[in-house]
């Protein structure tokens, strides 16, 4: 009994996905995540990659992996344009900022958009960030994080100093699409 029916229900999942899929915020969007491949920049080794995806209830989830990084606290933003070309990623221009904020941490209330705050990587040189963004969107807008780019920082960022945060020269840099 059990057999025959799950196959079954497995179809219907499946067949609900691709329909919901369709039908929900991929055709209202255009698209309901970006991704990024971050590339090594200032003569750094990491590599990586992000995925952003639209949430249901508003806001954006970023999920970033970076290898090959020097392990230890480094900053994490997005930048305003979607420019990795320059050796040293200086085209991504400063913190995308479309809110007119000061620069700060992720869990303040008033900070750029682009302030996604600290990855923290192990001494295997990998590390993981998973953070929920109300300030970002991944369909057309304002606050949308396509077409800029996402970069990965030297030093940690200390959410104080501005704009920057102090976190040093470019180490890794990649354009969301
Ligand atoms: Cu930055
Ligand atoms: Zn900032």
């Amino acid at each position: 009994m059990r057999t025959r029916i799950i196959p079954g229900l497995t179809l219907a999942a499946a067949a609900a996905f691709v329909l919901i899929g369709w039908a929900g915020p991929k055709k209202a969007s255009g698209k309901a995540t970006a991704k990024a491949k971050i590339e090594a920049k200032s003569g750094s080794t990491v590599t990586g990659k992000a995925t952003f995806t639209e949430l249901a209830q508003g806001g954006v989830r970023a999920q970033v992996h970076v290898e090959k990084a020097a392990p230890g606290t480094h900053g994490l933003h997005l930048h305003e344009k979607g420019d990795c070309s320059d050796p040293e990623a200086k085209n991504a221009g400063g913190h995308f900022n479309p809110g007119g904020m000061e620069h700060a941490g992720p869990m303040d209330a008033k900070r750029h958009a682009g302030d996604l705050g600290n990855i923290e990587v192990k001494a295997d040189g990998k590390g993981d960030l998973d953070i929920t963004s109300d300030m970002l969107t991944v369909k057309a807008g304002p606050n949308s994080v396509v077409g800029r780019s996402i970069v990965v920082h030297e030093k940690a960022d200390d959410f104080k100093t501005q704009p920057t945060g102090n976190s040093g020269a470019r180490f890794g840099c990649g354009v969301i699409k």
